[in-house]
């Protein structure tokens, strides 16, 4: 049976569900301005941003994986979240979740995104009503890492560093997005950084390389252990933006439904996730999920 679109049934079972997991992917931030990984934006400086998110590619060249990282880097710190974080960002607080899924006693975020973005928003929630700070909120889980760590190639070390521009070697780097061509219609080879003046440790000793602290291809997802627990025991899934081909991640909404849960896919197109889907939910997000959901933002997001 294809998924059905009717919002008033998806509510009726939203209504029933008691644990809720909500899996997000790059369409989530599209809205903030934040690339996707596939279609027309998966492209930075004319390369494939996922072939440049392995470690195969940072061993080879990690001038180019930087300055990529760089760009991204900036460009998260000059964006803010976007009405989809914000309601995800409500949906986690108890008293928001309880006049549309009253038995949830359990709501988590499982994003793929490493900008951060939705943990802007929901602290944004809590800074705007200072009385319900302490209230209970639902886990966000950024499963692929996040764009402000860094991780040191030599004693592993890993913390959060906000500094813009990481480096001064990157400085500027970032205004090249696309590919440049000679007169002759050569492309000009990138401009190399030496290693030296790429991030290194300031760890007492140290001095290793710094790699971005995020997961690539082929590396082990943190606490995997702890995301399939929350998978296998959830009834609810929405998925959102993403384009479900890269696992674990995609494999999650299929675990809900075959453990009897329901499926809700919210994509602007169609996606891989629609054929494990109980509900289809075309359109952006930013727009799709507050309508569906029941969810206002009211006057104080944009
Ligand atoms: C909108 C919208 C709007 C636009 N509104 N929608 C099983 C089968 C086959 C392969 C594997 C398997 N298990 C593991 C693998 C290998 C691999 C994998 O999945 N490969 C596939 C490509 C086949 N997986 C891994 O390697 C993972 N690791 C692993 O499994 O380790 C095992 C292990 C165990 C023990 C020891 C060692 C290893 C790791 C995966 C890491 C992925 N990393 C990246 C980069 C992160 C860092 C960074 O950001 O730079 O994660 S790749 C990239 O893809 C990024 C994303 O999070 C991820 C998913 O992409 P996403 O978010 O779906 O984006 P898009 O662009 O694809 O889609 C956007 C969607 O939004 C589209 O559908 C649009 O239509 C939609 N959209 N605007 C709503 N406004
Ligand atoms: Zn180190």
């Amino acid at each position: 049976m294809p998924p059905s679109s009717d919002i008033s049934a998806f509510r009726s079972a939203l209504q029933q569900s008691k644990r809720i997991i909500i899996v997000a992917g790059a369409g989530l931030s599209t809205a903030s301005g934040i690339p996707t990984f596939r279609g027309a934006g998966g492209y930075w400086r004319s390369f494939e941003a996922t072939r440049l998110a392995t470690p195969e590619a940072f061993a080879a060249n990690p001038s180019l994986v930087w300055q990529f990282y760089h760009y991204r880097r900036e460009k998260v710190f000059a964006c803010k979240p976007n009405n989809a974080h914000h309601v995800i960002a409500r949906l986690l607080r108890h008293e928001y979740r309880q006049p549309i899924a009253p038995l949830a006693n359990q709501c988590t975020l499982i994003t793929q995104n490493v900008d951060g973005l939705s943990i802007r928003a929901r602290e944004e929630l809590a800074a705007s009503d200072p009385t319900s700070a302490n209230s209970e909120s639902g886990d966000i889980i950024e499963m692929h890492g996040r764009l402000v760590d860094t991780l040191c190639k030599r004693c592993e070390d890993r913390r959060s560093n906000t500094q813009s521009p990481i480096c001064p070697a990157l400085a500027g780097t970032e205004v090249r997005t696309d590919a440049i061509m000679d007169e002759a219609g050569k492309r000009v080879p990138e401009a190399t950084i030496s290693t030296e003046d790429l991030p290194h440790c300031e760890k007492e000793g140290c001095g290793g390389l710094l790699r971005p602290g995020v997961v690539w291809f082929g590396e082990a997802i943190p606490d995997l252990e702890a995301i399939d627990g929350l998978v296998d025991a959830a009834d609810m899934c929405l998925v959102v933006g993403t384009s479900s081909v890269v696992y674990p991640a995609a494999g999650f909404a299929d675990t809900v439904r075959q453990n009897g849960g329901t499926v809700a896919v919210f994509n602007i197109e169609a996606s891989r996730g629609d054929k494990k889907a109980d509900f289809l939910f075309i359109g952006p997000c930013e727009e799709t999920l507050g309508n569906v959901l029941g969810i206002s933002l009211g006057e104080s997001t944009s």
